[in-house]
């Protein structure tokens, strides 16, 4: 009697164990990979597509920079600005056209009505601002 219930503990003892033991170990096992890919997949692409995306979006966001041709029609030193016949600006979207743009003093000291130019413009809501001319 002893030796069978001996027997009969130990075989529950290590069913018991083996029941704890397989349920114990699966779960271990199953999330693991799953949290090792999980994680694998998130930073992959997450530090490219950051970086990526606001290399591209900050510029246009802030400010965008232009080239381009024209004419100087007006020059006006009280309110610096310079209007020009100027080409198309395919940057800004703009077809040829005459307009003022802003400019610093020091730009707008430079050119006088008539004089053939090539200039940047910084582009910003829809507005831009001469940011460098040179006559041709
Ligand atoms: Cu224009």
């Amino acid at each position: 009697m002893k030796l069978i219930f001996a027997t009969a503990t130990a075989l529950a003892l290590t069913a018991g164990l083996a029941a704890c033991g397989k349920p114990a170990s699966k779960q271990a096992a199953a999330p693991a990979p799953e949290a090792a890919s999980a994680m694998a997949a998130s930073t992959t692409p997450d530090p490219a597509a950051p970086t990526g995306d606001m290399g591209k979006m900050a510029m246009p966001a802030a400010a965008k920079m232009a080239k381009g041709q024209g004419t100087v029609t007006a020059v006006d030193t009280t309110a610096n600005t310079i209007t020009l016949d100027h080409g198309p600006i395919a940057e800004a979207g703009w077809p040829a056209m005459t307009m003022g743009f802003k400019a610093s003093p020091a730009l707008v000291a430079q050119v006088k009505a008539g004089d053939k130019v090539a200039f940047d413009l910084k582009l910003e809501g829809g507005a831009g601002e001469i940011t460098a001319i040179q006559k041709q």
